[in-house]
């Protein structure tokens, strides 16, 4: 089965998936393989790897070819450079970062990073993602010179998301950066998911169960959370049921 029918096959059975990111630049070896299974163990539905600065195509490989045959949850790269991509995932989010104010982070990366899926990376999936920064920002959102869209501009997430919509991304991410302050509002998410069609991805600065919960019944199809994996991770199997848990309500609800 594709990554893509994988993934829409688990949000429409559990509402709301969880996805772990794992940046290689923050963790060793060793860890990244304790962390990947952990998180597959509590029932994470893939494993995100990816980060803003400092990952070589070695290191991917070195990090990914260890943990592939243990793995079944998917492998999903989460590129912050064209020097990202591994032969050892199964899929790449292909991603634009919609707001940015520099056109290399909307096409010019992606025209790049598509020759190098075309000769050297035939086997990872690319899934288009749309990607649009919140709020704080993080790292991806300063490297990246985007113009965040405030916390409480739902109506500019709005248009960014429905722009995405109509030019065709698989996928929107509302992204608030890694480790930011305030995760991305809830009444964003549902005010975005009531109008839009497309898989809504929601991560940056998600840290307690209660949170994932509320943002998955307010519409997120997916949550992801990186930073508490690595500084904290028993916290990570119950934001994975919570996830899980406000998905399903919102499901059962009859809501959107
Ligand atoms: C960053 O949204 C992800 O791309 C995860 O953010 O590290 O804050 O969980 P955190």
């Amino acid at each position: 089965m594709k990554v893509k029918d994988y993934l829409l096959s688990r949000i429409s059975e559990v509402g709301t998936i969880h996805m772990t990111l794992l940046d290689p630049d923050k963790v060793s070896a060793r860890e990244f393989r304790e962390l990947a299974l952990m998180a597959q163990e509590y029932g994470s539905d893939a494993l995100m790897v990816g980060g803003s600065l400092g990952i070589s195509e070695d290191q991917l490989d070195e990090y990914l070819s260890a943990v592939k045959g243990l793995l079944k949850i998917p492998i999903i790269l989460f590129p912050g450079s064209v020097a990202n991509l591994s032969r050892y995932a199964d899929a790449v989010f292909f991603l634009s970062v919609l707001n940015s104010a520099d056109p290399y982070f909307i096409v010019g990366a992606q025209v790049q990073a598509s020759v190098l899926l075309l000769k050297r990376f035939r086997n990872l999936e690319p899934i288009s993602l749309a990607y649009i920064i919140v709020g704080d920002g993080g790292a991806v959102g300063y490297i990246s010179h985007a113009r965040p869209i405030p916390y409480d501009r739902d109506d500019i997430a709005l248009a960014y998301a429905y722009a995405a919509q109509l030019i065709g991304f698989d996928m929107i991410y509302l992204e608030a950066g890694s480790g930011a302050r305030e995760p991305v509002r809830p009444r964003m998410v549902s005010r975005v998911k009531s109008l839009v069609n497309k898989p809504l991805i929601v991560g940056g600065g998600i840290r307690d169960p209660a949170k994932a919960y509320e943002l998955a019944f307010s519409g997120a199809d997916a949550i992801v959370t990186g930073t508490i994996v690595e500084e904290n991770p028993e916290l990570l199997k119950d934001v994975i049921r919570s996830t899980h848990e406000g998905g399903m309500a919102r499901k059962n609800s009859g809501i959107k």
